[in-house]
């Protein structure tokens, strides 16, 4: 058995009812397999494995806050600080009913190797809580994140840990947590990324994950004699990177005619309208669904099943395995051959396989929905130097960021024989800046 076979059996054995990071541990591991089996004395002598798929530490805690009625609820709150060899812990926070320590793990995975990839100094994590800010009031959430932030002030800094959004945690909650980290430490430093503009934001940090994702599908395209002007593409989600990657798409000239929500999806053969989406989202907090009451050209459909609307390029934008072998199937039947990621894992395992072996363009997650966590080194590096960039500065060095990311995925595939896989490109080619730094730095994690 291979070295890389023998510590995925170890992870499920040890990691019991955790599907979500069986299946982003394998995945790397399957990838790694070329490299490890071309090193594996080195490897194996330091453990590498072992300890690469084990977290430096995972902190647990109780969240209990007073709701509007005055009825005290209990949520559960986690920090997964996975890998701190290249830099201080970073990952977002997710509030979701769905959030257990399996899922955040998952994250706080990936997270090591994205954050590799963007070529800045930041090592992995993730937290969140199973809270769901969805039809709370303000007062509710600032109430929950006080208490949330009030154990976590105890493990974070802006040299140590430094959280930052995902889903259900955008401008206004961490404002909040800001707020009460300052509160109780007296500390003005850049302990979060997606801090407001007034208080140590970075301009296009709130467009960063969506931009960043059209910026290295259209590197893609122009590398295999394509452009993104002219193509049609369904976006999943209409959240924080949904929205802002069908804003950069529209810029480059492409039509964006599908986008959803948790409920159902909007198809809009005219092309999508975003700023009545950002108003029925950003502004309103309300539901896709609103979207057909208010454009005559838009058709609403409830459930699942955005994948079957017809489109040249398809990005999922929304949460993880929403995109199964049918709807791959599905895109395939309906000419569509592209696929970039802007969510975490949003493609099953089978899906992905499904891509690979069919001559999809594919660009994983990891790599391709890097722009955000990039442009929050970018915020960390603002925030040490006292100072803050333009949005064209800033945009400009996102953009460069995904160029090169793009680069160093295609050549990582180039280099292991696997030209155009950019999946296994993108596992080696973060992998390798993280194994080295902790070769080099002894068995400390
Ligand atoms: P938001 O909370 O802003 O939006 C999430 C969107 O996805 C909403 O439209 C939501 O619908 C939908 N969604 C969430 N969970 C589910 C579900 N279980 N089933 C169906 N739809 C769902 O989050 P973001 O846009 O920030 O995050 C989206 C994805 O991108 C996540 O995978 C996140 O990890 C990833 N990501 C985010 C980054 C960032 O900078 N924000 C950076 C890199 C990756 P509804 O409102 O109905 O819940
Ligand atoms: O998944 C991700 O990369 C994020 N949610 C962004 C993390 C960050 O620290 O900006």
């Amino acid at each position: 058995m291979s070295y890389t076979e023998e510590i995925y059996d170890r992870v499920v054995a040890q990691n019991p009812g955790e599907p979500e990071f069986h299946q982003a541990v394998k995945e790397v591991l399957d990838s790694l397999k070329l490299v490890i089996d071309a090193n594996e004395e080195k490897y194996r002598a330091a453990s590498l494995l072992e300890r690469l798929v084990e977290p430096e530490r995972i902190i647990s805690f109780k969240v209990p806050w007073v709701d509007d009625n005055g009825k005290v609820q209990v949520n559960k709150g986690y920090r997964v600080q996975f890998n701190s060899a290249i830099g201080p812990y970073k990952g977002g926070l997710r509030f979701h009913p769905s959030v257990n320590q399996g899922i955040l793990k998952f994250l706080g995975f990936e997270q090591i190797f994205k954050n590799s990839l963007t070529g800045l100094p930041i090592g992995g994590g993730k937290g969140g809580s199973n809270f769901d800010p969805k039809g709370k009031s303000d007062r509710e959430v600032m109430a929950f994140c006080q208490s949330f932030m009030t154990e976590l002030s105890k493990y974070i800094g802006a040299d140590q840990d430094v959280p930052a959004g995902d889903i259900g945690v955008g401008g206004r909650e961490i404002g909040f947590l800001y707020g009460q980290y300052k509160r109780l430490t007296g500390l003005y430093e850049g302990v979060l990324t997606g801090k407001g503009l007034t208080w140590g934001g970075s301009l296009v940090r709130t467009q960063a994950t969506g931009y960043g994702l059209v910026y290295i599908l259209d590197a893609m395209l122009k590398d295999h004699q394509m452009e993104t002007a002219g193509k049609t593409i369904v976006v999943s989600g209409s959240g924080n990177v949904a929205i802002y990657a069908a804003e950069k798409a529209q810029q480059l000239g492409a039509k964006v005619v599908a986008m959803s929500d948790s409920n159902g999806y909007i198809y809009d053969p005219e092309g999508i309208q975003l700023d009545i989406v950002k108003d029925i989202k950003e502004v309103r907090r309300g539901r896709i669904k609103e979207y057909a009451d208010q454009v005559a050209s838009a058709v609403y459909t409830e459930g699942k099943g955005i994948w079957s609307i017809k489109c040249d390029i398809a990005l999922p934008c929304a949460t993880q395995n929403e995109l199964n072998l049918e709807d791959a199937k599905t895109l395939m039947a309906n000419g569509c051959k592209i696929v970039a990621e802007g969510a975490n894992m949003p493609s099953t395992r089978e899906a992905t396989d499904f891509f690979l072996e069919n001559g999809f363009l594919f660009l994983p997650g990891k790599a391709s929905n890097a722009g955000g966590v990039g442009t929050s080194a970018l915020e960390m590096c603002q925030n040490s130097m006292r100072m803050s960039w333009t949005f064209e500065e800033v945009d400009a060095k996102l953009q460069q960021m995904m160029n090169d990311i793009y680069a160093k995925i295609s050549d990582a595939a180039k280099r292991y024989g696997v030209e155009g896989n950019y999946v296994t490109g993108a596992n080696i080619a973060g992998f390798e800046k993280v194994a080295d730094a902790m070769l080099a730095q002894g068995i400390v994690m």
